[in-house]
């Protein structure tokens, strides 16, 4: 992380650059509308990214599967600007997604890992993530280094269009700059996660909820699960699980609840309450201090407090923990998980 940052603070409060975005910042200043489109986590990292441009820089974002975008028929006009965020930068859905963007008129953004990636040579202009490779199929590392990218884009835009006052932007990038020790924290998480998962390795389904910032987080705990260690999970919002996923709820059901302390909490603590009273087991992911959830939740991970926009960065870790000791303990193969391919290229 603090190699994808570093230098970029400085650019961002000196001469505004950020990565390789420069002739095309008044674009994305000015965008009337950001389209996002990725594949998988970093589809998940889009969706963050929503939340994010909208709060700082109130400019509407639609967060778009490249593999449904490139086969539809999507309005692109003037002024809007799309993004396209990539690990390998060589996903071939996310590659004809772009193409069909540009061919269309749209200015063509990149966020990608993998420096002279396909994706980075059709971009108008991006920004490298500068993670590192990605050692196992599933993408873990990018995903942070892909929000510490976009956290960083929406505060300039925020900036720039006024959108966030100087005092804000001033306090948002010291926290930005605390999230590395917060990481590395989280890490420390490993030795609880793996008991946990001791107990929840041999489950059928499990369910993952999150509300706002944490939505999106849900979706990526569900997924890592999934791909490494082949259980079936879903990530819904939380908001959500009256319309459907209730009905699932047994005392055989784990529900992963990243309940951290943001405007949604208490809404989360009475979904909590109802996935209880249905006897479903509940993990939740909470802010270091909490004092209300330990007493209702079966298991409770307590990570470091950021900014609610940031908490993805810290809170994703524990589900990735927990994803990697139930698959090591399920016999799986982490770093190349069956069907999986590190770049989809068809
Ligand atoms: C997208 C992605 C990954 C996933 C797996 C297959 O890749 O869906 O998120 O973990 O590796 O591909 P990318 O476009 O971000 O490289």
């Amino acid at each position: 992380i603090r190699d994808c940052m570093r230098g970029r603070l400085n650019a961002l409060e000196g001469q505004l650059v950020l990565g390789g975005i420069h002739n095309y910042q008044q674009n994305i200043i000015n965008a009337e509308r950001i389209i996002i489109i990725a594949c998988g986590t970093s589809w998940h990292s889009g969706l963050v990214a929503e939340y994010m441009f909208e709060e700082f820089a109130r400019i509407p974002v639609e967060v778009e599967y490249a593999s449904e975008f490139r086969y539809r028929n999507p309005v692109i006009k003037e002024g809007d600007v799309v993004i396209a965020i990539s690990q390998s930068g060589e996903t071939a859905d996310t590659l004809a997604a772009m193409e069909m963007a540009k061919e269309r008129g749209a200015i063509v953004l990149g966020i990608c890992n993998v420096v002279g990636s396909s994706i980075a040579r059709v971009s108008h202009e991006g920004v490298y993530t500068h993670a590192g490779p990605e050692i196992g199929v599933a993408s873990t590392k990018a995903f942070t280094a892909q929000l510490i990218v976009l956290a960083m884009i929406a505060l300039k835009l925020g900036r720039r269009r006024g959108t966030i006052t100087e005092g804000r932007f001033r306090e948002l990038l010291i926290e930005l700059d605390q999230i590395p020790e917060k990481v590395k924290k989280s890490l420390d998480l490993d030795e609880q996660t793996k008991e946990i998962s001791a107990v929840f390795k041999d489950a059928k389904n499990f369910l993952y909820l999150g509300r706002g910032y944490n939505f999106p987080v849900a979706l990526e705990g569900a997924l890592k699960l999934k791909e490494i260690s082949y259980i079936h999970a879903e990530g819904y919002p939380a908001a959500e699980m009256k319309h459907g996923p209730i009905a699932l709820i047994d005392e055989d059901m784990p529900v992963v609840f990243i309940a951290t302390r943001d405007s949604s909490y208490d809404k989360v603590v009475s979904n909590i309450q109802e996935v209880k009273a249905r006897k479903g087991k509940v993990i939740a992911i909470v802010s270091e201090g909490d004092s209300l959830i330990p007493g209702i939740a079966d298991y409770v991970i307590e990570v470091p407090h950021t900014f609610e926009g940031f908490m993805p960065l810290v809170s994703v870790i524990p589900l990735q923990l927990l994803s990697y000791h139930i698959a090591v303990m399920r016999g799986c193969n982490v770093d190349q998980p069956r069907n999986l391919a590190k770049s989809v290229t068809v």
